[in-house]
């Protein structure tokens, strides 16, 4: 059976979704929202109960490298199955929002950090007039795109790349987004630094719900650090990490998902995006309660 404490490759991934599926088909069903640059699926799962209902959106790995982030995603998804119908909390979510889970976010980048590149970050198209692959894709969405705190040299870890929503994989996103039109929630996970934040990365504008986003993450936060005594920071994005712009929950704000966080998950820096195996599971619990308070405040207020 697979073996939630150990790091895996795209395909046991895929075959982990397929699985659920099959095991699950009245509650989880994966959507293929796109291809990546270099063909590959980019998979959704949505967790369902019932038709035409506003969902919370997770997404993992948008940065390959962060490999804790699309481990503690298979977690998310078996979390729930096991959960729903067990745990009142979350069955009372499902009864009311959709939740959707893309644990691959950047599936060419994943696929490069297993085969050549252990510390690749960025998505892998080609840049034309560069040697240098890639976009981050964390640069590349239609919010302040080209600002500080981006790069316009393709050789960078920060490269915007050519246009906003040039990355397939985020243009993915934003295309579902759009048609889907009742996200209510939207969460992307991150690795490290161990910190909840919320918009604005472009801006030093406040956020209009700026008291409210601190408010839920003080709680968030606080449910996380229960478990294990793990300690966040929290706050909007250009006051607690720094100023970066094209980022996602920036547009996805933007677009009017007002209950928007990011998360950059353990460790502070021991080891960084190589974090051990053995801090999987803990690292996914924790996150996991802090998750449940953002995803019942977007269910309670939507
Ligand atoms: O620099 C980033 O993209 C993020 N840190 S990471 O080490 N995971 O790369 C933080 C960026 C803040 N988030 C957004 N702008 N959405
Ligand atoms: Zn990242």
């Amino acid at each position: 059976s697979f073996n939630y404490a150990a790091y895996h490759t795209f395909d046991e991934i895929n075959a982990f979704i397929d699985n659920l599926v099959r095991e699950n088909p009245n509650l989880v069903s994966k959507i293929q929202i796109g291809s990546s640059y270099e063909g590959r699926p980019l998979n959704v799962l949505k967790f369902s109960t019932g038709p035409n209902r506003p969902a919370f959106w997770i997404d993992t790995g948008i940065h390959s490298r962060e490999w804790v982030t699309q481990a503690s995603g298979v977690w998310f998804a078996k979390k729930i199955v096991t959960d729903y119908g067990k745990d009142a909390s979350l069955t009372n979510t499902l009864n009311k929002i959709d939740i959707l889970l893309e644990i691959v976010t950047n599936p060419d980048g994943f696929v490069y950090t297993h085969t050549s590149n252990r510390m690749w970050r960025k998505t892998r198209s080609p840049n034309s007039g560069s040697r240098c692959i890639g976009t981050d894709p964390n640069r590349n969405w239609d919010a302040g795109f080209g600002g500080p705190g981006s790069s316009s040299n393709a050789c960078t870890e920060t490269y915007r790349g050519r246009a906003a929503h040039s990355e397939p994989e985020v243009k993915a996103i934003v295309d579902f987004v759009k048609s889907h039109g009742n996200i209510k929630g939207f969460v992307s996970i991150h690795s490290y630094s161990q910190m909840l934040l919320f918009p604005y990365g472009y801006t030093s504008a406040r956020a209009p719900n700026h008291d409210e986003l601190n408010a839920v993450s003080r709680d968030a936060v606080n449910a996380l650090a229960s478990l294990y005594g793990t300690a966040y920071t929290y706050g909007s994005i250009i006051t607690t990490i720094y100023q970066a712009s094209g980022g996602t929950i920036d547009w996805t704000y933007d677009q009017g998902i007002k209950h928007s966080y990011t998360f950059e998950l353990r460790d502070t820096g021991r080891y960084g995006f190589a974090l051990p195996a053995n801090q999987i599971i803990p690292t996914a619990e924790e996150t996991w309660l802090a998750l449940t308070k953002l995803i019942e405040h977007t269910r309670d207020n939507p």
